[in-house]
């Protein structure tokens, strides 16, 4: 049982606990305890192995630590058992949808006997919704709206949630000696932000060996289908996995025909069908003959086009691009020297300046904005102007203490609702590193929206707008924005976006970096760690600046720090 899944089921717990309305410090704390699970680096099941204290975990005491070990024991959880019994089944859905809280989805429940969110839906089209006390027109039109978010990403995965399943399966499969190589395709390749199901290819010159090998992972819950081409289970977890196998030869052909996307696919056979070829997941073929197959470079390369990186192949625009010798050389996870936004004890995070620049430093780092946040941020014990100054010393002298490291003294400041700053211009001009987000009031129009960011962005004291968008993968739709107005904005007060790597922000999103780019924005990358285990999440922003089609010198985070410091001072 791999971390998120046991986080979920505190995540539930908390859910039911909320809707009987129970002690909220309770619920919190199984919050608390599933947001440190899913942080978590090592596996609680290795930790268990290893005979560690689960306990000494953050945010999880004796009776949670109990609790993970029946959980991986036994598979399941009594006392989420036994509040399952005491809620109407479907109304733990009723609260995914972003307007709804407990105290909503019971009143849904009983005054309209809303179960699913498909009644939810039905209900507020048919305008029945609008009428219940403290409701209204608006509160319908957000409910669709959240239902929409919510079905958007329905039966898929978060790609961190997809890489540890697929990290233990390795682990599997490289043990199987039957197997000869296998490669994981489709977008868990592409690196998207969510995954429908893992495809996976295999060469193994038995294959009935080989089937037999991959159907003895433990993690499988059922076997949906098995031939001599393939085979496909369900993990417990639920995520689905699809096997082919493939011979040497067509072994290039077919990873990137399973890469997909299918929209690239279908340019990439144009392209053969020019020459009069046939490109499938067997090889590039003229009549009977295979051309190319072995390797994905080669049949590229028969088709006069560059190998493209799989991040790129959604069809926008870089089969011609690959044509042409146009495409970019992507940034790669080599190239990034540092990060951009983390928290400590001093607002919501979990461990000391000094303990997160160690962690900092043995991931490979060279620099670390420390951005705790501003004092609007009431719930995560947000810094006042006196305090933030502090804070920068108290950063400033552990700095002193690093050598040939850079210890950023940084603040993550509100925009408030008019677009002023949470702090002061004299504590923010004393900062190395600014980071200014939206955290509240976020239900305002499209235009006022704009115009409180534009005026943050053109404040001249603030370097990066942090996780620009604001959207929480599948639970909150990102703001209404004119993304043209930022991005011109950025590029005269030459302001930094974000890419927050946080597996269910990754914000901003792929697609409008490439935009932003092509303006001549610089990006940032930032972990948003909340404890030492927050940096391993740094490769998921770089998928998504490769993906949005970013360079090394796109993102600010390349930089050494002889030029990074001189970077700040223009
Ligand atoms: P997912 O699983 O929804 O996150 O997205 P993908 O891209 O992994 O899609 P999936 O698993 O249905 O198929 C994997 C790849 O196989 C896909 O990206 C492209 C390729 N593929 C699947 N069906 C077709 C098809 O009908 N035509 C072409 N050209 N390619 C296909
Ligand atoms: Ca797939
Ligand atoms: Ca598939
Ligand atoms: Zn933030």
């Amino acid at each position: 049982m791999e971390n998120a899944e046991i986080a979920g089921i505190f995540d539930e717990i908390a859910d039911l606990l909320e809707l009987r309305d129970e002690n909220p410090f309770r619920i919190r704390s199984y919050r608390n305890a599933a947001q440190s699970i899913r942080n978590l680096s090592d596996r609680l099941a290795d930790l268990t192995d290893q005979g560690h204290d689960l306990s000494a975990i953050p945010n999880v005491g004796d009776a949670t630590a109990k609790k993970i070990h029946e959980i991986l024991e036994t598979g399941v959880c009594k006392r989420l058992e036994s509040l399952r019994k005491q809620v109407p089944p479907g109304l733990p859905d009723l609260m995914r949808v972003p307007a709804v809280g407990p105290r909503k989805a019971m009143q849904l429940h009983r005054e309209l006997n809303i179960e699913s969110l498909e009644e939810l839906k039905h209900a507020c089209e048919a305008h029945k919704v609008r009428d219940l006390d403290g409701m209204g027109k608006k509160t319908e039109e957000t409910i669709l709206q959240g239902i929409a978010t919510v079905q958007s990403t329905a039966g898929r995965m978060l790609y961190q949630e997809a890489a540890e399943h697929l990290d233990s399966l390795a682990e599997h499969l490289d043990t199987v000696a039957a197997i000869d190589r296998w490669e994981v395709a489709g977008s868990y390749r592409r690196g998207r932000e969510t995954i429908g199901d893992l495809d996976v290819l295999v060469h193994a010159k038995d294959r009935t060996k080989a089937t037999e090998a991959i159907l003895a992972y433990n993690a499988i819950g059922r076997v949906i289908g098995r031939g001599k081409e393939r085979v496909s289970v369900r993990l417990e977890a639920g995520l689905q996995i699809d096997f082919r196998f493939f011979d040497a030869a067509a072994f290039g052909a077919a990873w990137m025909y399973f890469t997909g996307s299918k929209a690239h696919n279908i340019r990439v056979r144009r392209v053969a069908q020019e020459n009069k070829w046939k490109l499938n997941e067997y090889g590039l073929f003229k009549d009977d003959h295979r051309l190319a197959g072995k390797t994905e470079k080669a049949v590229y390369a028969r088709l006069d086009m560059r190998w493209v990186a799989p991040e790129l192949r959604e069809d926008r625009g870089e089969v011609e691009a690959a044509r042409q010798g146009g495409l970019p050389r992507l940034v790669d996870l080599d190239d990034v020297r540092g990060d951009l936004q983390c928290h400590t004890t001093a607002s919501d995070g979990k461990h000391s300046i000094q303990e997160m620049a160690q962690a900092a430093r043995r991931q490979g780092f060279d620099f670390l904005a420390i951005t705790d946040h501003s004092k609007r941020v009431t719930m995560a014990n947000g810094l006042d102007d006196e305090a933030a100054r502090k804070h920068a010393d108290a950063i400033r002298e552990a700095d002193a203490d690093m050598k040939r490291f850079w210890l950023m003294a940084g603040i993550e400041v509100d925009i408030l609702k008019r677009g002023n700053l949470d702090l002061n211009e004299k504590t923010l001009t004393a900062m190395d590193w600014v980071v200014a987000s939206v955290h509240y009031d976020r239900a305002m129009g499209r235009k006022a929206m704009t115009d409180r960011i534009v005026t943050a962005i053109a404040s001249g004291v603030i370097h990066c707008l942090g996780h620009p968008l604001g959207r929480i993968i599948g639970r909150r739709e990102p703001m209404a924005v004119d993304m043209d107005r930022i991005i011109e904005a950025c590029v005269d007060h030459n302001v930094c976006l974000e890419i927050n790597c946080q597996p269910d922000r990754l914000d901003l999103p792929d697609t409008f970096c490439r935009d932003a780019r092509d303006a001549g924005v610089t990006f940032t990358l930032g972990t948003d760690a909340h404890s030492t285990d927050g940096f391993r999440f740094m490769p998921l922003g770089v998928k998504v600046a490769r993906r949005g089609w970013l360079r090394k010198t796109d993102v600010l985070n390349t930089k050494t720090i002889t030029a990074l410091k001189k970077a700040l001072r223009k």
